[in-house]
């Protein structure tokens, strides 16, 4: 399998409201040195050339730290930087045309919130599923919140492995145990602390005791 679980264990998506004090760069490479598994580039503003700028000094950091990186719904610049994995959401391009883009060997994730999405993402090739906002979250405007049950549903209906995202902190990851979630995906709980290197360690933490590590 082109994508193990163990990969889905904290996966840092990365969000440039948060650049201030340290940059973004800085940001992720004290996530790798506190265990992130995983580490997405999310840029929705950002122009090609200064995306794709960026997305290979992530490529050449995270290759460092033998970690993955994922980029957010921008096929050409997953290719164009050599990226591990692509990420695309229910309206963004569909698993099987990216499939078609990227060949057999780049990992695809994608977002899906009821099983029928789960399922349909995995026949058309996905490796992982995103599952959520599991819970409330300001950091990605109209999401709708997932039922526990729902989560639960999705996971035991698919076989690859499946990361949770939205809202979620050190203080409520424990809540999503029994879920049968691989790991989570965070945002602000890592790129908005004050200290991103050591809430990535204790999220990590709690997380290996949500999946029972
Ligand atoms: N997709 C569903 S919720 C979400 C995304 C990208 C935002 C996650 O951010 P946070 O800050 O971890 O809630
Ligand atoms: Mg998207």
């Amino acid at each position: 399998m082109k994508c193990d679980k163990n990969t889905m264990l904290l996966y840092a998506v990365t969000d440039r409201a948060w650049v201030g004090k340290m940059s973004l760069y800085e940001q992720v490479e004290a996530t790798l040195q506190n265990g992130a598994t995983c580490i997405q580039i999310r840029e929705k503003e950002l122009g090609d050339e200064t995306f794709l700028e960026e997305a290979k000094e992530m490529a050449a950091l995270c290759k460092r730290y033998h970690v993955p990186l994922i980029i957010n719904d921008n096929v050409e610049i997953a290719i164009a930087c050599h990226a591990d994995g692509i990420h695309v959401g229910q309206e963004d391009m569909k698993a099987s045309d990216v499939r078609k883009r990227v060949g057999e060997d780049m990992i695809i994730g994608v977002s899906a919130h009821t099983v029928e999405e789960a399922l349909e993402a995995v026949e058309n090739g996905a490796d992982y599923l995103g599952l959520g906002a599991v819970f409330t979250t300001s950091t990605k405007a109209d999401v709708d919140v997932m039922p526990f049950e729902t989560l639960k549903e999705i996971c035991a209906a698919v076989n690859v492995p499946t990361v949770a995202i939205g809202g979620i902190s050190k203080e409520n990851v424990m809540k999503l145990s029994g879920s049968g979630v691989d790991g989570v995906a965070v945002i602000s709980a890592i790129f908005g602390a004050e200290n991103p290197g050591k809430a990535t360690a204790e999220l990590l933490e709690e997380t290996k005791r949500m999946v029972c590590l």
